[in-house]
C-alpha cells in the first residue's frame, strides 16, 4: 500500500512540481521529486506537533546555534518514518535504484564540524524522545566549502547547496523579524515619566524564516529547525529611490543580503570579522522577537518566559542573546531591570565546547560599539551589578574583579563573550567530564568559585539512528535479528551484545559485515583518488577537522616510522594496513594546510613504492562530509582519537566509531576516558602524557629538542621528511612543520612520539588475533550505549531545560 501511494506521489510530483518532460527528466529529479513526496508524509505530523505544543502550552527547548551539520535528510528521513522498504519498492517500480537517488542530495554543510554535527545529533533525539524543541540558526546561502586536492593541497570550493533549490525547507515569508544594526542611542522618559533608551539603527536588516520538519524515529513528533534569512528592508529602498540616491539603495540591499550569505571556518582569528558578529546577532534577534511573538499569539505573559522557553546557547555564538532579550524585555516591553534579568538567567542555559583561547570569543569595544550600541550600554549595566556582586562575595580582591568583567581591559578593550554567557545563564556544562573538570579549574574558575551549583557536565552524544542504523546497515539487520528492533531507541540493549562476543559464529558474521563495510569504504576511495586499498587489511582511519591540537602530523611520524623500518628491513613482519586520513582545514590556517599537503605527500611515495605498498599504503579521502563520514565510521577498524590531552573537549567522532565496533588508540582527553571506562581499559589503545602532565611540562618549559636528541628513530624521520624525500625533492615545503615540531611544538606532539609508536605495536599484535579482535571490536560497539545523544538529551532535559515529553496525535 505504501509503495504503491508512494509511487503515484513521486510520479505526481515528478509532473506537478518538477515539470520535468520524460526526455528532460534527471536522477535529480527523481531525488526531488521522492523528497517532496517524503515531506509530504511529514507534514501532517509537523502540523500537528506545532498544534500540539501551542494548545498545551508546555515548556519548549529553543537550541541556539550558529551551526547545524544536518547532513543529507532523505535517508534519514525514510528510516524515521520507517519506509525505507517501501521507497526502494516505489524506485524500482519507476526504474530506479534507491542508493543512487540518496547519492544526488547536496548536503547542507552548515557547520564547521563537531559543534555543528552535534547540534543535529541533538535535534533527532529532541523529536525522537518527543520534547517540543526548536533549533535557531542561519540559513547560510553558502555552507562549508567543498574540498578538493589538488597537487596534495587542499584548494576551497563555493558550497552552492542551494543551486538546485531545497525540497526540505518550508519558506516562510510572513514570519518576518526586524534587526537594528548601527546607529545611535536616545535617552527620554516616557509618558509614565520612567527613564527610557530608544535604539536609533543606522540600518535595518529583514530576517525571513525557512523552516525544515525534523522528524523523531518512529514518533509522530516532528520538530522545527526555523533557520533566518537576510534580506533588504524594501521600504527602505524605496524611500531611497524615491529621493534619487538609488546606489544607496542597491548597497542597502546588498548589505543587508550579504548577512547570511556565508558560515566561517573556524580556527581562523576572528579579528576584523565584524560580519561574524552581525551574523550572531541577526539570527538571536530574530529568534528571541519570534519567541515573543508566539507567547503573545498564546496569550502568555511576557512575565512567563522563562516557564515557557528553555534557551541553551550553543558556545558563545549566540551569547549576545543575553544582551538582546535584556533589551526585549526592558526597552521594548518595559519590563524593570530586576524583573527581565530573573528571567533572562532562568531562561539560558550555556554550553562550552572549548577551552582553546583563541575559540573562546571576544570583541573589540570599538567594533561592537559601532554595531550594537544599545548592547554595549546593557553590558556596561550588567557589568556594574554583576562586578558589586563580585566585590561583596569576595571583599578586597580586584584582581579577581578584573579577571571576572565582561569587560577585558589588557591591551585593546574587548567583550568577553565567555563571560557573558556564563552571568547570564542558569546552567553551564562542558561536553565530557574532563572537560567540565578543567573548564571549572581553569576558563571558568573564578564563576564555578562564585556560582558553583550552576556548573554540570553533560557528555555529548551521536544519534544511533544516523550512524548506526543508516550508515551501516549490514549491522543494522545483524542487530535487529539479535536483540529486537528497539535498539536504535533503547540502546541499553546494545549491552546484550557482550554474551554474543563470545560466540564464534556471531564473530564470523561481525567480521563478514565489516568487510564488506570496508569493501564500501575501498570502492569509493577509488572512484575519488584512484588509490586502491585492500578490504582485508586493518583500516587505521583519522577523519575529523586538520588541527595540530588533533596531531594528524604525530599519525604521519607513525606511518614514516614504519615506512622507514619496511625500507630497513623488508622482512619485517607487520600485518598490512592502510591509513586513511579525512578533513578540511580552516581556509587560512597555514600549518593545518601544510599538514595536508605532508599527508598527501607521503601517501604519493608509499603508495608507489612497491617496496612496502603491499604492507602499507595511504589514503586522503577528500571533502569529509556527513555523507560519506556514514561510509567510513562504518569501515573502520582502527579509530584514532590522539589529541593532546586537555585539547579536545570532547570529540564526537570517537563516539560514531565506537558505535560501529572500531576499537580506539588514543589519549585520556575529552571523551576518550569515558569511552575507555565504559568498554574496559583492556579493549582500548591507551597511550601518551595525560591532561595533568602536558600542564606540568608545559609549565616547567617543554624542549622538543630534547626528545629528538634521546630517540635516533625519531630524528631520522623528521629528517627524512625535511629532505624533501616525500616531496621530490623540495626541501622548503616541510621545513615549516618540521621546525615547528623541533623548536616549538606547541602540542607536544614528540613528547608523546615513543608512546604512540609503542601503543601502535599493541595494536598489530592484537590485530593478528582475529577472533580476539572481533570480541573486541563487539564490545566497543556492545558498551556504547552512554554516548547516545538519547542519553545526553535526557540529561539536559531533566536537569538543566526541565522540558518533558509531550505525545502527538
Ligand atoms: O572541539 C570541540 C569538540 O571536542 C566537541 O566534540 C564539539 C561538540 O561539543 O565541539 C567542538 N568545539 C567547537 O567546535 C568550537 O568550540
Amino acid at each position: 500500500m505504501q509503495a504503491a501511494a508512494l509511487k503515484q506521489a513521486v510520479i505526481d510530483h515528478l509532473h506537478y512540481s518538477i515539470g520535468h518532460p520524460p526526455v528532460a527528466m534527471t536522477l535529480h529529479d527523481y531525488y526531488y521529486a521522492l523528497a517532496l513526496a517524503v515531506r509530504d508524509r511529514m507534514q501532517h505530523r509537523w502540523l500537528n506537533t506545532i498544534q500540539t505544543n501551542f494548545d498545551l502550552k508546555r515548556k519548549i527547548v529553543c537550541y541556539l546555534s550558529a551551526e547545524f551539520l544536518m547532513g543529507p535528510h532523505l535517508g534519514n528521513n525514510l528510516l524515521n518514518l520507517g519506509i525505507e522498504q517501501e521507497a526502494r519498492t516505489a524506485l524500482a517500480e519507476l526504474g530506479q535504484d534507491l542508493d543512487s537517488v540518496l547519492e544526488c542530495e547536496e548536503e547542507p554543510g552548515l557547520g564547521n564540524g563537531g559543534l555543528g554535527r552535534l547540534a543535529a545529533c541533538y535535534l533527532d533525539s529532541l523529536a525522537t524522545l518527543q520534547r517540543p524543541a526548536v533549533g535557531f540558526g542561519i540559513r547560510y546561502e553558502f555552507g562549508i566549502f567543498d574540498q578538493e586536492i589538488h597537487d596534495g593541497w587542499q584548494t576551497e570550493i563555493t558550497d552552492k547547496w542551494l543551486r538546485y533549490g531545497n525540497p526540505w525547507e518550508i519558506a516562510k515569508p510572513e514570519v518576518a523579524c526586524y534587526v537594528n544594526w548601527g546607529g545611535h542611542t536616545e535617552h527620554y522618559r516616557d509618558e509614565a515619566g520612567s527613564d527610557r533608551v530608544r535604539w536609533v539603527p543606522y540600518r535595518v536588516v529583514k530576517g525571513t524564516a525557512f523552516d525544515t520538519p525534523i522528524q523523531g524515529y518512529g514518533v509522530n513528533n516532528c520538530n522545527t529547525l526555523r533557520l533566518w534569512s537576510a534580506e533588504a528592508v524594501e521600504s527602505f529602498d524605496f524611500q531611497a529611490f524615491n529621493t534619487g540616491d538609488y546606489y544607496q539603495a542597491v548597497e542597502d540591499k546588498v548589505v543587508s543580503e550579504t548577512v547570511t550569505k556565508v558560515l566561517y571556518p573556524n580556527d581562523e582569528p576572528q579579528i576584523g570579522k565584524h560580519l561574524r558578529l552581525g551574523q550572531q546577532y541577526f539570527f538571536v534577534s530574530c529568534s528571541l522577537q519570534n519567541l515573543l511573538h508566539i507567547l503573545e499569539l498564546a496569550d502568555v505573559p511576557v512575565e512567563n518566559f522563562a516557564e515557557r522557553y528553555a534557551v541553551q546557547l550553543n558556545d558563545t555564538h549566540p551569547s549576545i542573546g543575553v544582551a538582546e532579550l535584556m533589551r526585549l524585555l526592558v526597552d521594548e516591553r518595559r519590563l524593570g531591570w530586576d524583573k527581565a534579568w530573573a528571567i533572562t538567567v532562568q531562561t539560558f542555559g550555556y554550553t562550552n565546547h572549548t577551552l582553546l583561547p583563541e575559540a573562546l570569543e571576544t570583541w573589540p569595544l570599538p567594533m561592537f560599539q559601532t554595531l550594537l550600541p544599545r548592547h554595549l550600554e546593557i553590558i556596561y549595566e550588567i557589568n556594574r551589578r554583576f562586578l558589586d556582586e563580585v566585590r561583596a562575595r569576595f571583599p578586597r580582591d580586584e584582581a579577581r574583579v578584573a579577571r571576572m568583567s565582561l569587560i577585558g581591559e589588557a591591551g585593546e578593550k574587548c567583550i568577553r563573550m565567555a563571560h557573558l554567557a556564563a552571568v547570564g545563564s542558569h546552567a553551564i556544562n562542558g561536553v565530557a567530564a574532563l572537560h567540565s573538570d578543567l573548564l571549572k579549574a581553569s576558563v571558568l574558575k573564578d564563576f564555578y568559585e562564585m556560582w558553583p551549583e550552576r556548573f554540570s557536565n553533560k557528555t555529548n552524544g551521536v544519534t544511533p539512528r544516523r550512524f548506526l542504523a543508516l550508515a551501516n546497515p549490514g549491522l543494522r539487520a545483524l542487530l535487529n535479528e539479535t536483540l529486537g528492533g528497539q535498539w536504535p531507541v533503547e540502546v541499553g540493549w546494545l549491552h546484550e551484545l557482550e554474551a554474543k562476543a563470545g560466540d564464534a559464529a556471531f564473530r564470523s558474521k561481525w567480521r563478514a559485515i565489516k568487510e564488506a563495510n570496508k569493501k564500501r569504504l575501498a570502492d569509493y576511495i577509488r572512484a575519488h583518488t584512484d588509490i586502491e586499498l585492500d578490504p582485508t587489511w586493518l583500516f587505521d582511519i583519522q577523519v575529523k577537522r586538520i588541527h595540530e591540537y588533533k596531531r594528524q602530523h604525530l599519525n604521519v611520524l607513525h606511518i614514516v616510522t614504519l615506512y622507514r623500518r619496511l625500507k630497513e628491513n623488508p622482512g619485517l613482519k607487520i600485518p598490512p594496513r592502510a591509513f586513511i586520513f579525512g578533513g578540511k582545514a580552516a581556509p587560512g590556517y597555514f600549518m593545518a594546510k601544510r599538514i595536508i599537503k605532508l599527508i598527501n605527500a607521503v601517501a604519493e611515495t608509499i603508495n608507489a613504492d612497491p617496496d612496502v605498498n603491499t604492507r602499507m599504503k595511504v589514503a586522503f579521502v577528500p571533502n569529509f562530509n556527513v555523507q560519506n563520514a556514514q561510509l567510513i565510521y562504518p569501515a573502520a577498524d582502527l579509530s584514532e582519537q590522539i589529541s593532546t590531552a586537555g585539547k579536545e573537549a570532547s570529540g564526537t567522532g570517537n563516539m560514531k566509531f565506537m558505535l560501529n565496533g572500531a576499537l580506539t588508540i588514543g589519549t585520556l582527553d575529552g571523551a576518550n576516558v569515558e569511552i575507555r571506562e565504559e568498554v574496559g581499559a583492556e579493549n582500548f589503545f591507551l597511550f601518551g602524557l595525560t591532561a595533568e602532565e602536558v600542564e606540568r611540562i608545559k609549565r616547567e618549559r617543554y624542549h622538543p629538542t630534547d626528545y629528538i636528541a634521546s630517540n635516533p628513530e625519531l630524528r631520522a624521520v623528521l629528517e627524512l621528511i625535511n629532505s624533501g624525500y616525500f616531496s621530490r625533492g623540495d626541501a622548503e615545503v616541510f621545513r615549516s612543520v618540521v621546525d615547528n615540531l623541533t623548536f616549538s611544538d606547541p602540542f607536544l606532539v614528540l613528547a608523546d612520539y615513543a608512546a604512540y609508536i609503542a601503543c601502535q605495536e599493541q595494536v598489530n599484535v592484537a590485530w593478528q588475533d582475529k577472533e580476539k579482535w572481533t570480541r573486541m571490536s563487539i564490545l566497543n560497539t556492545a558498551c556504547s550505549g552512554k554516548f547516545s545523544s538519547d542519553r545526553a538529551i535526557r540529561e539536559y532535559c531533566d536537569e538543566i531545560w526541565n522540558v518533558q515529553p509531550v505525545t502527538v496525535k
